[in-house]
């Protein structure tokens, strides 16, 4: 008896600081049916989530209760558990697409009572005002996500603004953390809570310039040198922003760092965002046109001037990059 004792206190102990050591996990809910529904998509994409893993971090789905209850189990429990993520999912009756909701609004107005009956009209949460999520949403693209989300800031006055509005408001540190209201009819939910993860879980987005340096018609091409990073492969040049700069400030700078030429910074070609697994690149590419100097290379080893877009090996999105500027020399 003693020895099982010892044992299981051995365990309780052990326990917590195998936690510490395991990648924090991934909360996903979802909601129960409510009001005339017999089901709620929410339910099923959390429950098929759940076990699954994004970037060593697993997945603990919950489904919640349309309650208070429900409403208040997540920030309840994050007194006593860190998540690396957060994700709330609830059924939007009338959306056709999702919305990703960044703003929990301090009001509650039903419209309907909820699962127990309880019906809250034009009542206030907590009285301290709206509350945003910290998802920094300009770096994640949604333009090319899966099922086509939308942003939104109303998440209604129902339930789900109330688990918002609740899990922020418990939330004291910047676990990501927002509510995503699925359309009853959905292409590959799935699909989109994975991805949203990864881009929660993905290290932040650096802001990089990428020179189209432009001459009678050809656009000009960088090899990176055998000592700098992804050496052998071709790039446009340019490189990351300093503190205060903008795009042209940035372009203006690299080019004379890396090429020893003057360049005035004309019109944007587009922004990419590119994942490298190891850092997210936000690449600001613009028209370049030489003004003075004599090209020197300081960081590449080699330069060509191009026609075509795919005349050398290129990094990361710069294919597209140059198909793009193909475009644009002949418009
Ligand atoms: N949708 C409701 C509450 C539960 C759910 O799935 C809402 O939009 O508030």
């Amino acid at each position: 008896m003693g020895l099982l004792v010892n044992m299981t206190m051995k365990m309780l102990k052990v326990r917590p600081l195998l936690a510490q050591l395991m990648p924090k996990p991934i909360l996903v809910s979802g909601f129960e049916p409510f009001g005339n529904h017999k089901t709620n998509i929410s339910k099923k994409v959390a429950l098929e989530v759940n076990g699954l893993s994004v970037r060593g971090h697993t997945i603990e789905s919950k489904i919640l209760s349309v309650d208070l209850a429900g409403a208040k189990y997540v920030s309840q429990q994050l007194s006593e558990q860190d998540f690396a993520a957060i994700i709330h999912l609830g059924l939007a009756e009338n959306a056709k697409v999702p919305r990703i909701e960044l703003k929990a609004k301090d009001i509650l107005d039903f419209r309907i009572p909820d699962n127990s009956g309880r019906q809250i009209k034009d009542s206030i949460i907590s009285g301290e005002g709206d509350l945003f999520s910290k998802i920094e949403i300009d770096d994640w693209d949604i333009a090319t996500m899966i099922s086509q989300p939308i942003i939104s800031e109303d998440a209604g006055e129902f339930l789900c603004n109330e688990v918002l509005y609740r899990t922020l408001h418990a939330l004291n540190d910047n676990t990501p953390c927002f509510f995503l209201h699925l359309p009853p009819i959905c292409e590959d939910p799935v699909g989109l809570v994975l991805q949203c993860l990864d881009r929660m879980l993905r290290p932040p987005c650096l802001d990089v310039g990428a020179g189209a340096i432009i001459s009678a018609g050809k656009f000009l091409a960088a090899r990176r040198a055998p000592k700098e990073k992804h050496a052998g492969w071709w790039e446009f040049p340019g490189g990351k922003f300093e503190p205060g700069e903008d795009a042209v400030d940035c372009l203006r700078r690299e080019i004379r760092e890396e090429l020893e030429l003057e360049v005035e910074v004309g019109e944007e070609v587009g922004i990419w965002i590119y994942d490298h697994g190891d850092v997210v690149v936000r690449l600001h590419v613009r028209r370049c046109t030489i003004i003075s100097g004599e090209m020197k290379l300081n960081n590449h080893d080699k330069v060509q001037w191009c026609t075509k877009d795919d005349e050398v090996d290129w990094l990361g999105p710069d294919q597209e990059i140059a198909s793009a500027i193909i475009g644009h020399i002949s418009n």
